[in-house]
């Protein structure tokens, strides 16, 4: 399934240290069209459902802990080749290894408190962007 949009959060540690605005307009700056967006927290049990892919993995609830302990803005984005476009304009998971000028490399603070999410690929896109946002709420 190939589509032209992503789905993108704006993690805690972005909205606690005001990097909301700074890092809307990169995106914005970067052609991407905003389709949906909201201000929200994740529970716990929304937080596990949403990563359930690293539910195994050693860090899942450091993880889990890190994107329930405040608001985060989650969005859908359009642009062609969206998904990967992206992941390039936010650069590596680990903000230290992350391209200069991307989004984790001015923004972000570790491989956990990453700043945003990406989706990383067109179907994991369609499922994260239904997670948050009903049909009525994408423009
Ligand atoms: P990405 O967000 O770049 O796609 P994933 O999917 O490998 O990276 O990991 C999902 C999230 O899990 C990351 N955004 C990050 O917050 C967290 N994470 C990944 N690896 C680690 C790690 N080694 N230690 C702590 N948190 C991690």
């Amino acid at each position: 399934m190939i589509t032209n949009r992503t789905f993108t959060m704006l993690k805690p540690d972005s909205v606690e240290k005001g990097f909301i605005g700074v890092i809307l307009e990169k995106i914005n700056t970067a052609g991407f069209r905003i389709v949906a967006m909201k201000m929200t927290q994740m529970t716990v049990d929304d937080a596990k459902e949403f990563y359930a892919i690293h539910k195994e993995r050693p860090f899942f609830g450091e993880l889990v802990e890190f994107m329930t302990r405040g608001p985060i803005v989650a969005a859908v984005l359009e642009k062609e080749n969206a998904v990967e476009d992206f992941r390039a304009l936010i650069g590596a998971t680990n903000p230290a290894e992350a391209a200069e000028g991307t989004i984790r490399k001015l923004y972000a603070s570790s491989m956990g408190e990453n700043a945003v999410h990406g989706s990383d690929s067109d179907e994991n896109a369609a499922i994260e962007g239904a997670f948050h946002f009903s049909g009525r709420e994408l423009f």
